[in-house]
């Protein structure tokens, strides 16, 4: 196969689909490409410098943050400025979203979660960075209609997984295409072209701990797995982890609200959204706890939480069949 860079990619879907393109969205794509190879690096080393461990502080989520989190963080916030692209970002990791001057802004509002799975950090689990593109509504610039966006409207979405390799699986609206980085290269190449979910697999993933706490129609539905010996559970609590997987060899994921969560843990803007994008470019489906398609949720503020269920569409009407 001929080593295709995933900039080199972009160009060819913007040559295809947006010929009119500005070029705005190529250099947003290479500074995010950028971005994810400088947390790529230190990822690969947190065990080696004193970057493991806690700052202390605690985010909007009311979690601890990680040095790693924060740096990958600043990274995010200060390439997506430099970019040119943007007139607006919101970062999981932050209260309020940064506005650009109008006069260095792009066309381009994007959401990043810059280090999804934090929990995993210290112990080398994969984790991973989750990104969400739009473009303003009206003329050039941002306005208050540009940010609490339904899904449906991203014009890309991804996620760069840091695990054995570091990986960047994206899609513009014309199919899900996976790279994955040649470090002896510094290049992300194009490892997995048009990928699609297998239309069922033998896998589901959710954190059985908070089955408990569930309503009864989860607790039936998840029954529905956990009795059935054609399916093995898998889950890593990363999301990125646990999508990518759910990507590659079909099946399930499910993270429901619950009695602690009410309306779930998951971010809808930072997480399930762009996700959603994914599995559903992909031929697979994502859904909330009431059964509404989770690019259909318009959300009340940017740090709305949604209960999120996605993978191949056997396993997700299976599990809807009990709320039925
Ligand atoms: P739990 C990681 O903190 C995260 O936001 C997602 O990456 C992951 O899917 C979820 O939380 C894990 O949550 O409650 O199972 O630890």
């Amino acid at each position: 196969m001929s080593e295709i860079s995933v900039i080199e990619h972009i160009h060819s879907m913007q040559h295809r689909w947006s010929p009119q393109a500005t070029g705005q969205f190529t250099s947003l794509m290479h500074d995010l490409v950028l971005s994810a190879k400088i947390i790529s690096r230190s990822v690969a080393k947190a065990g080696l410098v004193d970057i493991l461990g806690g700052t202390g502080d605690v985010n909007i989520q009311g979690e601890a943050v990680q040095k790693l989190d924060e740096f990958a963080n600043d990274v995010m916030i200060y390439r997506m400025i430099k970019s040119g692209a943007i007139c607006a970002l919101g970062s999981e990791e932050a209260e309020d979203p940064i506005f650009v001057p109008k006069e260095t802004a792009g066309n381009y509002i994007i959401f990043f979660d810059p280090l999804d799975g934090s929990s995993n950090i210290d112990v080398n689990v994969s984790i991973g960075t989750i990104f969400s593109i739009y473009r303003v509504t009206e003329g050039e610039y941002f306005n208050q209609d540009d940010l609490l966006r339904r899904g449906s409207e991203q014009v890309a979405a991804g996620y760069f997984l840091y695990g054995p390799s570091t990986m960047m699986v994206y899609s513009t609206g014309h199919g899900v295409h996976a790279f994955t980085l040649d470090p002896s290269v510094g290049e992300f190449l194009l490892s997995h072209p048009d990928l699609t979910i297998p239309d069922a697999g033998k896998y589901y993933s959710a954190n059985l701990g908070n089955y408990s706490k569930w309503n009864d129609n989860d607790k039936k539905a998840m029954d529905i797995f956990n009795n059935d010996d054609n399916y093995s559970l898998r889950y890593v609590g990363s999301l990125v982890a646990d999508f990518h997987r759910t990507l590659i060899y079909g099946g399930l994921f499910a993270y429901p609200a619950d009695n602690k969560n009410k309306d779930g843990k998951l971010r809808l803007v930072y997480e399930a959204a762009p996700l959603a994008f994914l599995i559903e470019q992909a031929g697979g489906q994502a859904f909330d706890g009431d059964g509404m398609r989770i690019l259909d949720k318009a959300p009340k503020h940017l740090h709305a939480r949604t209960a999120f269920l996605f993978g191949s569409k056997a396993e997700v009407a299976k599990y809807r069949a009990a709320f039925k």
